[in-house]
């Protein structure tokens, strides 16, 4: 069982004593407050280990110092392969009706039903120590305790992957992780074996897309979407069966940042995305993501013009619309991160009844991976047995031992059919999973089939369906990656497929990288189609909602700021679901206002916040005209495409970092009239695109 504390740490300590050595002993003389070792037995000194004399050799006999040690020498598991950074919440799911029609899975029938969930979100190919905003797609991994058992659905924030076959997945992630030889580069895909290996896989091309555009730098995790990414199936109670796909829509809207913020928050906070989850979860203000599907019969399957089999195929939503179908929202943080986010063990293979495979061989492929893998990293097969990986439902089987085994079954028996245990369990044909009858099957082969065969079309559909600046951004990608590469005929071979996939796209990529005219030719199997209508749901900016909900505004304030004016902010905001945090030079109480700011300018660079305002006193903006930290703060947030809100004492300030007070490129007074009002609604923007072609090359 996980116990959970009360939020509030308790002020009270143990009494500490003064020793000779000048160490701090806190002690105690509750049986219950005793510290232990793992035996059992009460330990009395936790500062000193056993010696021969005060400054004497350590003893071999300390089992106390032993066993600590030890037990900390283990303390890490292997990370995951892949998968490695991530961060977890507890939660719930309700769907919004009742599912029969299309499915008996027990957990969607009742709409006034919550199931427990623990999700577990992840970057893919950082280390467990990177940084939380590389360029890189994000896991987005949900444990279902159903009553039927664990339902993982383990799918990332990009509807589509890499490659086609599983057989591929280790040469994928050997090209995206470290260099073999030299160890680097951490946690990015801008280096020649990533690109080498890309540019020959055209069945990457319409995942590179993805991976190039803002998908992959998101603003927070309560920002992104979800996918399923492959076909599954739904089963009725009839055995009638429907293809789906899986889809989870943030009610905050999708965001993301852009590069150079990316960039510079890895510096700032590298844990920004984790520690945002964490706050905005302690705050109670919980994120939630409806889940939606598109269910679709054989005969829709048939009509498509890709195989719904192929992992690398998206199914736009203006084909095969969204149907939500409940929502799920997270609303406890874990209480030890190991025993929870770092355990937790998710496998596309676990499923329930009413819900089954389909023959993608992506799919098929991670049937075995992610059982396998928890050998490695959880010492055992035994790893369903931690608290947070355990089902809710009875669980009951004749499996046996193994390392780290909790359960002890009682009895002789463990094995069945048999006779001396009528008590134990038995099959049960009525509530068993049972799998589809899939009727395809065919010769023994290795063989992709031609269906998959078509690597540009929606790659090309995914380039047409994003707004100008997501466009650029796009452009901006390719050109910083492949200027990384250093081998040029990596370079001249990708930006041949960019020519395929949009001309336009590989002529921008090519002039923004000086190398106009020297992309490879390359061949398609299947030439790219120029008939696909657009599809306007791919695009982020394009269906973004106004608003400011669960945002931060920061406010620059100094001695004799005007606190009525911070407090008459706060309030509005407060109004819109958004939180505002104070920066000011020093950490403590400001003098002349009362003022107690939350964070110190040096540690907290504009970055960190979604907008921001400066409300300095007239003495204060001219001891930040020589802060540099205070001058970047305001450029940064221009660069960056925030809404800037001041006061007339900022101004100086605005002069010095080369920022006009224009309201129409959201730099807003707020001392105005209906200042707070307009810097609100120009915050609710996100980003003021208009101010873009002020600050960087348009490519
Ligand atoms: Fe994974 N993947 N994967 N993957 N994957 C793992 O499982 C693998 C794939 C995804 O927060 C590993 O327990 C293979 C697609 C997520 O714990 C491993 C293939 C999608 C997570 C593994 C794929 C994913 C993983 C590493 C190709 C999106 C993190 C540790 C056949 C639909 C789950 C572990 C968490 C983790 C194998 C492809 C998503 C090694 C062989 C496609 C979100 O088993």
């Amino acid at each position: 069982m996980i116990v959970r504390k009360s939020k509030t740490a308790s002020k009270s300590q143990a009494p500490s004593e003064a020793r000779p050595g000048g160490e701090t002993h806190q002690t105690t003389t509750s049986a219950n407050q005793t510290l232990t070792t793992n035996q059992g037995v009460a330990i009395s000194d936790n500062q000193n280990s056993l010696k021969s004399g005060a400054r004497g050799p350590t003893l071999l006999e300390d089992f106390v110092l032993r066993e600590k040690i030890q037990h900390f020498d283990h303390e890490r598991i292997p990370e995951r392969i892949v998968h490695a950074r991530g961060s977890g919440a507890h939660g719930y799911f309700q769907p919004f009706k009742n599912l029969s029609k299309l499915t008996k899975a027990e957990f969607l029938q009742d709409p006034k039903k919550t199931t427990k969930v623990f999700v577990r979100f992840s970057t893919v190919a950082g280390g467990a120590g990177s940084v939380d905003t590389p360029r890189d797609v994000r896991g987005f991994a949900v444990k279902f305790y159903t009553e039927e058992g664990n339902f993982d659905l383990v799918g990332n924030n990009i509807p589509v992957f890499f490659i086609q076959d599983a057989i591929k997945f280790p040469d994928l992630i050997h090209s995206v992780k470290m260099e073999p030889d030299r160890a680097f580069p951490q946690a990015g895909s801008a280096h020649d074996t990533f690109w080498d290996f890309a540019s020959l896989m055209p069945e990457s091309m319409h995942m590179l897309m993805w991976a190039m555009s803002d998908r992959t730098i998101p603003r927070s995790l309560r920002h992104i979407e979800g996918f399923g990414v492959h076909t599954f199936r739904l089963v009725n109670a009839q055995g009638e069966s429907s293809f789906v796909k899986f889809h989870w829509r943030p009610s905050l809207g999708a965001a993301s940042t852009l590069w150079d913020e990316a960039v510079k928050l890895a510096g700032a906070d590298p844990d920004y995305q984790r520690r945002d989850l964490w706050e905005a979860i302690d705050n109670g203000d919980y994120p939630e993501w409806t889940l939606s599907i598109q269910a679709f019969d054989q005969k829709t399957a048939d009509e498509l013009d890709f195989d719904i089999l192929d992992p690398t195929k998206l199914i736009p939503e203006e084909i095969i619309p969204l149907t939500p179908i409940g929502r799920m929202v997270l609303n406890e943080n874990p209480v030890n991160f190991f025993a929870e986010t770092e355990q937790v063990a998710f496998h596309p293979g676990h499923i329930v009844p009413g819900i089954d495979f389909t023959p993608d061989p992506l799919l098929q492929g991670r049937l075995h991976s992610y059982l396998d893998t928890q050998l490695s990293r959880l010492g055992g097969p035994n790893f369903h047995e931690i608290p947070i990986n355990k089902p809710v439902c009875p669980m009951r089987n004749f499996q046996r031992d193994g390392h780290m085994r909790m359960a002890v079954p009682p009895g002789r028996v463990a094995y069945e059919p048999n006779s001396l245990d009528p008590n134990g369990p038995r099959e049960n044909p009525t509530r068993g999973f049972a799998s589809f009858p899939d009727p395809n099957a065919g010769p023994k082969t290795r063989e992709r089939p031609e269906s998959f065969a078509d690597h540009y079309s929606q790659a090309r559909l995914f380039w047409r369906s994003m707004t100008p600046p997501e466009q650029g951004h796009i452009v901006s990608a390719f050109t910083f990656e492949l200027s990384k590469v250093e081998t040029p005929a990596i370079r001249t071979r990708m930006l041949g497929h960019l020519d395929l996939i949009e001309p336009e796209l590989g002529k921008r990529v090519a002039t923004a990288m000086g190398m106009v005219g020297e992309a490879d030719k390359i061949t398609p199997a299947v030439p790219p189609r120029d008939d696909l209508d657009p599809s306007p749901a791919l695009s982020i900016i394009g269906k973004a909602p106004r608003t400011v909900q669960g945002r931060t505004v920061a406010v620059l304030v100094t001695d004799g700021s005007d606190a009525s004016a911070v407090q008459k902010l706060r309030q509005a905001l407060k109004k819109e679901g958004a939180n505002l945090k104070l920066v000011a030079p020093k950490v403590g109480k400001l003098e002349g206002n009362g003022l107690v700011p939350d964070m110190q300018l040096d540690g907290a660079p504009s970055v960190l916040f979604d907008a921001v305002v400066a409300l300095p006193s007239e003495a204060g903006a001219m001891e930040l005209l020589g802060v540099a930290a205070a001058i970047d703060w305001l450029r940064d947030a221009f660069g960056h495409l925030k809404a800037i809100g001041f006061n007339a004492a900022t101004k100086p300030l605005l002069d010095k970092a080369g920022i006009d007070a224009d309201a129409a490129m959201g730099v807003i007074a707020l001392d105005g009239k209906n200042g707070i009002e307009g810097f609100i609604a120009t915050a609710k923007k996100h980003k003021i695109w208009e101010r873009d072609k002020l600050v960087r090359p348009q490519r």
